[in-house]
Parts: C-alpha cells; sequence; structure tokens
C-alpha cells in the first residue's frame, strides 16, 4: 500500500509547467535531468550538496555520475510515481544551480 500520495495528472502538469528543465518518464513514473559540470570534482561537490538536500528531506535521488556529468532521476518509491517529494527536491535542486 504506497504510503505517499501519487501526483494527480492535473497537478503533475501544473508541476512540470515550473520545472522545464526536467523531462516526464514515458511512463510517467519519475523526472529527469541531466547536469553538466567542468570537472568531476565539481560534479561531486554538485551531488554532496544535493546529497544533504535529499536526506534533509528524506527523499533520496536514483543518480548516475561521469566525470562532469550528473544525470538524476527523481520518482517516490512509497508512491510507486511521482509526488509532491519530487517536486520539491528537483525545485530545491535548481535552487542550488542558482547560486
Ligand atoms: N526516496 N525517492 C525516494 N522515495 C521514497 O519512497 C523514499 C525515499 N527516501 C526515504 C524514504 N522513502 C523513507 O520514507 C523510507 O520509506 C525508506
Amino acid at each position: 500500500m504506497p504510503r505517499i500520495a501519487r501526483l494527480t495528472n492535473e497537478e503533475r502538469a501544473a508541476a512540470l509547467a515550473t520545472l522545464p528543465q526536467w523531462r516526464l518518464a514515458d511512463d510517467a513514473s519519475g523526472i529527469s535531468r541531466s547536469f553538466n559540470f567542468p570537472d568531476f570534482v565539481t560534479a561531486f561537490g554538485f551531488m554532496s550538496r544535493v546529497a544533504l538536500l535529499a536526506e534533509r528531506a528524506d527523499h533520496h535521488p536514483e543518480w548516475s555520475n561521469v566525470y562532469g556529468r550528473v544525470d538524476i532521476r527523481l520518482t517516490t518509491h512509497d508512491a510507486d510515481g511521482l509526488s509532491q517529494r519530487d517536486i520539491a527536491l528537483a525545485r530545491e535542486i535548481e535552487v542550488l544551480l542558482a547560486v
């Protein structure tokens, strides 16, 4: 039994309109975004900051890193899909990039 509410189609559309950099999976199970940094150390520093956000939110990304590239997928396992937690973490990640 999912413990977190999955976004409705309308909620999802409204939320993703504010996150144009993030791509919705074909099955709507999650959102993804790639990031490219000048080098590995910069990429890892970004991942470290995201890790602290994730731990504070108790909501963790699925991600991979190759040198300066970081690929992040956000989905809510406890909802078997996209929840408000994914949207909130994506927004916090976007703020990291802005500073
Ligand atoms: N992270 N992406 C994601 N999805 C979850 O359902 C989730 C999580 N981090 C911690 C967490 N759930 C806890 O609530 C426990 O369910 C593990």
